[in-house]
């Protein structure tokens, strides 16, 4: 699979090119990109890998990093990180990202500001000028189930996302609950909002009930997508 392929090329990459012997703090993120960042440290050898801590970002990645033998932590634990290696779900060209398809964008940003080096590795969907270029969904939003019908309607009237919606499961009856037991709300923004996604982060953060947006702005020092031919573009 030409997407998997990319994927896996971007991923071996930054490992290689981030994850050096003297990192012992390593944070793992969510998502389907992120198995191959887990594949090439495992390929590191066990001696580099003893002693190690990697420290997940949900249940997925938890499992992720038991199922692959590594040693795992906590961030309470170790509140500094190395570094983190986390999926996106689109970067612009100032590396602003949209994050939390996955819905485990709380996790992902507390590992990514604790972190000395936060890298993004992705297929060359992600790669866009602005936002909401091919992840059409909106901006994903953790909110408190208390107060998710009082955030879409602000996000409705106020903020200027008509079409905001709370995110549903789809194998399991009602809407889909974070690792933190919250709600997620999926908010298509214009064109005009993600010129500079970080005012509107900031407006969303503001509502009350909410918990985390799915915008991290100019938090990663660098991001590699896989493409199609078998290359791998590296930004930062
Ligand atoms: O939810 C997230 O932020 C994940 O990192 C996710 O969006 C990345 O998805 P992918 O690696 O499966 O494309």
């Amino acid at each position: 699979d030409p997407i998997e392929q990319s994927k896996r090329l971007a991923a071996y990459q930054a490992v290689d090119n981030h994850v050096q012997p003297q990192h012992r703090v390593i944070g793992i993120g969510s998502g389907s990109t992120v198995p191959y960042v887990v594949e090439r440290i495992v390929q590191q050898g066990p001696a580099v890998n003893k002693g190690r801590v990697f420290i997940p970002t949900g249940f997925q990645s938890k499992q992720l990093i038991v199922e692959a033998g590594l040693g795992l932590g906590d961030v309470d634990q170790y509140p500094t990180i190395d570094v983190t290696l986390d999926g996106a779900d689109e970067v612009d060209h100032l590396l602003n990202c949209v994050k939390g398809g996955g819905a485990c964008h709380l996790r992902e940003k507390v590992l990514a500001e604790a972190a000395s080096t936060f890298i993004l590795v992705a297929d060359h969907r992600k790669n866009v000028q602005y936002l909401g270029t091919n992840f059409t969904q909106g901006v994903p939003i953790e909110v408190v189930p208390f107060a998710y019908a009082k955030v879409l309607q602000n996000l409705h009237h106020i903020l200027g996302s008509p079409n905001a919606t709370l995110r549903m499961a789809i194998k399991k009856a009602g809407p889909v609950v974070s690792d933190n037991g919250n709600f997620i709300i999926d908010a298509p923004f214009g064109r005009e909002h993600m010129e500079d996604p970080y005012v509107i982060m900031a407006q969303i953060k503001m509502l009350t009930g909410v918990v985390e947006v799915g915008l991290f702005c100019k938090m990663a020092q660098a991001a590699y997508f896989g493409n199609a031919d078998g290359s791998v573009t590296i930004r930062w």
